[in-house]
């Protein structure tokens, strides 16, 4: 970005901090988070082009199981999850990315009266649409671009159909408790009366596990987090030698979750936006918690949010679950 742009989006920034553009957004959080006495950025702008396009090859690595065994569960009981949500539903996903995960349930599921993807980036949600018609030409699609945890309607071809929720890849895990439980809370009232929600949750299992599925020996997540920093370099001016900075992925086990971090490797300054941030060597920016957990403590959370548990899948190593819920 050259200095000029900075200076537009500070200026934008000074003279209507309240306008949502997905820049402003991004600005005003960086500022905020790195102003913190602990250092931290929201894992949500991990997902620019590079970086969802990084998400991708971290989802093919051998060490990061949700993605392989989810799609395993999904394979392997789609059938029976077909037959507990009856004929006749409008499929709504939430966060669909690529969507491909959801073939294998919109396959299974008996008379799908149309499928509602909804997702922040049009791009990708086109491209999945695409490719979801060419797989199920009579399948009738309506994407929606929209931020799935406050989207508040349906496009009208989902009113009076019952209707299933389907949030795959255990991205409930990246929000904490009390976000998780509003999000349950607001997919409830979107999917309505008899509304059924099938839900991707990744296990609590051993950090021999855990640790390496967030630190791959290829470095895929380490690019992927370390991006976070190009993304402010190239969006907002800022000034970050990522050389000076490292991944680290530990496992909290009173919190039970991931945490990743982006380790400063020396006493050093970076600017964004013409403000100076101070990093003291072996600092950390917070980037990302990824919560695990086990069946039960999904169950509670779920419950707490007004649904009821119908049935819970988890392959034979336990590493993943798959819950089914209604209202
Ligand atoms: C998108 N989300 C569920 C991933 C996770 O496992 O928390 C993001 C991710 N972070 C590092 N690797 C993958």
């Amino acid at each position: 970005m050259d200095g000029e742009l900075a200076l537009e989006l500070l200026d934008e920034l000074v003279e209507a901090p309240s306008r949502a553009s997905p820049r402003n957004e991004f600005a005003q959080a960086v500022l905020a988070g790195l102003s913190q006495h602990r250092k931290s950025i929201p894992c949500r702008f991990f997902y620019d082009a590079r970086g969802s396009e990084l998400f991708e090859q971290i989802t093919a690595l051998p060490e990061y199981y949700p993605t392989r065994v989810e799609t395993e569960l999904l394979r392997a009981n789609a059938a029976e999850i077909a037959w507990l949500a009856g004929a006749d539903r409008v499929v709504v996903e939430f966060g669909s990315g690529s969507s491909r995960k959801t073939s294998l349930l919109l396959e299974a599921l008996c008379r799908v009266r149309a499928y509602v993807p909804i997702d922040i980036a049009g791009e990708c949600l086109d491209e999945a649409a695409s490719w979801l018609r060419q797989v199920h030409p009579n399948l009738t699609i309506e994407p929606m671009i929209a931020d799935f945890t406050n989207a508040v309607t349906l496009p009208s071809l989902a009113r009076g159909w019952n209707r299933l929720g389907f949030f795959s890849g255990s991205t409930i895990g990246n929000l904490d408790h009390r976000e998780a439980v509003g999000f349950l809370a607001h997919a409830g009232r979107l999917l309505g009366k008899n509304g059924l929600f099938l839900i991707g949750v990744d296990l609590k299992k051993s950090p021999s596990i855990l640790i390496p599925a967030y630190n791959d020996a290829k470095g895929v997540t380490a690019e992927f987090n370390l991006n976070l920093l190009a993304r402010i370099n190239r969006e907002l001016g800022g000034n970050f030698d990522l050389s000076r900075f490292v991944h680290e992925a530990i496992w909290n086990e009173a919190a039970g979750r991931m945490e990743m971090y982006l380790r400063s490797l020396a006493d050093q300054t970076a600017r964004v936006l013409g403000r100076s941030f101070a990093f003291a060597a072996g600092e950390r920016i917070h980037t990302e918690n990824s919560h695990k957990y086990s069946v039960a403590e999904f169950q509670c959370l779920a419950s707490t949010a007004g649904w009821r548990p119908v049935k819970a899948w988890t392959d034979d190593a336990e590493l993943f679950s798959l819950h089914l819920l209604s209202v």
